[in-house]
């Protein structure tokens, strides 16, 4: 059993729903945004994942960035050492998801280099008509080492997957580093 703390950086354009999916997974389905704020900034959201097969915790810090370019510069420092990454997109706009990539650049440039990083892609606003499909998303998350998910923060659908995925890897990676660790001391 182990209580891990991650970092998790959520980008993509603006009014994808980044915030709204933060949101909505921090208060549990409770907070839908009814109204538009736009995000100024980062704002920082808390959510704990429990894995239940193996009682296992990770305190998931959500950096939820601005989507607006005029922020980007100024928010790269609270980037930094972040463990993960959700590129998202709505999939009722195709520009949103041609942008993934862009973020995905972004956050290697601010943070990651040549370190692989656990993340997926989050195709947001499912209950809309989508126009991106399931194939292209995946190829495009499998290219970038990552696990593509589809979800609506307006009906609460979805949402768990994504970051229970994350938060699985991530105790994955952990307890990976200590076997690793283990047998340089033994
Ligand atoms: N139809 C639909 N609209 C959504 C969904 N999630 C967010 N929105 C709307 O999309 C707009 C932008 O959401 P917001 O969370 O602020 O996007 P952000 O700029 O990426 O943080 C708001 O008007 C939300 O109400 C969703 O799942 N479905
Ligand atoms: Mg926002």
């Amino acid at each position: 059993m182990v209580f891990l703390r991650a970092k998790v950086l959520v980008v993509g354009d603006c009014c994808v729903g980044k915030s709204a999916i933060c949101q909505v997974l921090s208060s549990d389905g409770g907070s839908y945004p009814k109204s538009y704020n736009s995000t100024i900034m980062t704002e920082l959201l808390i959510k704990q994942i429990q894995l239940t097969d193996k009682d296992d915790t990770v305190e998931m810090f959500m950096y939820d960035n601005s989507g607006k370019a005029i922020y980007f510069e100024n928010c790269k420092e609270t980037w930094l050492n972040a463990d993960m990454i959700v590129l998202v997109y709505d999939l009722s706009n195709k520009d949103s998801f041609g942008h993934i990539k862009f973020w995905y650049d972004k956050a290697k440039e601010a943070f990651l280099y040549d370190k692989e990083v656990i993340g997926c892609v989050i195709g947001n606003k499912s209950d809309s008509s989508s126009i991106v499909s399931q194939a292209n998303a995946k190829q495009l998350a499998e290219s970038i080492k990552m696990k593509a998910f589809e979800c609506s923060a307006k009906d609460n659908h979805g949402i768990l997957e994504p970051f229970r995925y994350l938060a699985s890897e991530y105790v994955k990676k952990y307890n990976e580093e200590i076997r690793k660790v283990q047998e340089i001391i033994d």
